[in-house]
């Protein structure tokens, strides 16, 4: 059948959908030439329909068949054209083109570790795991006392060796009472790090970051105290008016407790630390709190309450950074968004020195 044969080659040589469907119809439609025979299989006798039916049948199948063919090919080499065409290189660099930076809690614990090493504070560690007797107990907070349901501590299932409720320390304070007893007295240390406390919402994470301080030596007394903090938070937000000012308060470790508040003006509606609160437009706002140590915390320390006094202080980190970098919400800190980060972390050559002023931005 010479015509099968050109309806085939034609197939075979079509390119796109169109000349596809003109074969089709030239072949398959009402007035093609498929459609024509099959008319004239009225008109025949019953042996020539015998012969003629099926090879007019198989013609049909043949085009249908290499219509379907062409048709799947074809589509297939349009997709693998837009596959290649729309490919995306994952090698390629991310754009815009993004930096790694130093987060501001780090570099705000550097500023800090960098101020009171220059005041002869030296850094101490310790885990975060911690047991009730090192976070509690040693801290003048016996089971029954309040103060560990004010906590919202975390606990472990399990006790350790010796029978103590393990969990995540709610403050860095068992470091320094790890630090009495390795090392007794005198001592002037810094502890900063994560601590952990069952509550979250717009001012509060899971875990948060915290420096607390602690001097023990001989008489010393709230004076020592208050020129410490003064001479830090000047150097903190790198102004000399940082104006103090001392609340009584109670910590169960200290006796007696202080909160520490800084005065502040409003400037284009913000906080900006420096001046007396007292001032018309201005505000104080607390920022530390602090005390002398408890003499039953230095006892417990392995150390004469008689024979050493100390103070001690604790602030968070997190909400300094806060304050001295204009950020508003504390739960960004920590959802690892690269914007973010972008905007607000620092150059890693970016270190803090007390002689390059202990804040600068790159
Ligand atoms: C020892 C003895 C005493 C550490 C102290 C505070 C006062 C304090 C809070 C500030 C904000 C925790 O992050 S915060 O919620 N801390 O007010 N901390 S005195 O006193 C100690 C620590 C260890 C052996």
């Amino acid at each position: 059948m010479e015509q099968l044969d050109q309806t085939l080659a034609a197939i075979a040589a079509a390119t796109t959908p169109d000349a596809i469907e003109s074969l089709r119809v030239a072949a398959l439609g009402k007035q093609g030439w498929v459609s024509a025979l099959l008319k004239t299989l009225g008109a025949m006798s019953a042996d020539e329909r015998l012969v003629a039916g099926p090879r007019i049948h198989a013609a049909r199948e043949a085009v249908s068949a290499a219509l379907a063919a062409r048709k799947a090919s074809l589509e297939a080499a349009a997709l693998d054209a837009r596959l290649a065409a729309e490919r995306v290189d994952l090698t390629l660099p991310a754009a815009p083109p993004l930096r790694g930076s130093i987060h501001p809690v780090s570099q705000v614990q550097d500023e800090l570790v960098e101020i009171f090493a220059d005041l002869g504070f030296a850094v101490a560690t310790g885990p975060e795991i911690e047991d009730d007797w090192h976070n509690f107990t040693a801290l003048n907070m016996p089971e029954t006392h309040p103060a560990r349901a004010m906590h919202d501590t975390f606990y472990f299932p399990d006790r350790d060796k010796a029978g103590r409720s393990m969990l995540l320390r709610t403050h860095t304070s068992p470091v320094q009472i790890r630090t009495m007893l390795a090392q007794g007295a005198p001592l002037r240390i810094i502890a900063p790090g994560r601590v952990y406390r069952s509550d979250s919402d717009a001012t509060h994470t899971p875990m948060f970051h915290q420096i607390e301080g602690l001097v023990i030596d001989r008489a010393i007394h709230l004076g020592h105290l208050k020129w410490t903090l003064e001479t830090f938070l000047k150097a903190f937000f790198e102004r000399d008016d940082v104006v103090l000012r001392l609340r009584p308060s109670y910590f169960p470790f200290t006796e007696p407790s202080v909160e520490v508040d800084v005065g502040y003006s409003l400037i284009a509606g913000k906080r900006v630390v420096g001046g007396d609160g007292d001032a018309p437009g201005g505000g104080w706002m607390e920022v530390l709190g602090a005390g002398i140590i408890n003499r039953a915390v230095i006892a417990a320390g392995g150390l004469d309450p008689d024979e050493w006094q100390g103070f001690a202080f604790g602030t968070g980190v997190d909400r300094l950074a806060m304050l001295k970098y204009a950020m508003d919400d504390l739960r960004a800190f920590f959802d690892g968004d690269v914007r973010w980060l972008d905007h607000y972390g620092f150059a890693a050559l970016d270190v803090p020195t007390l002689s390059g002023g202990v804040g600068v931005r790159a």
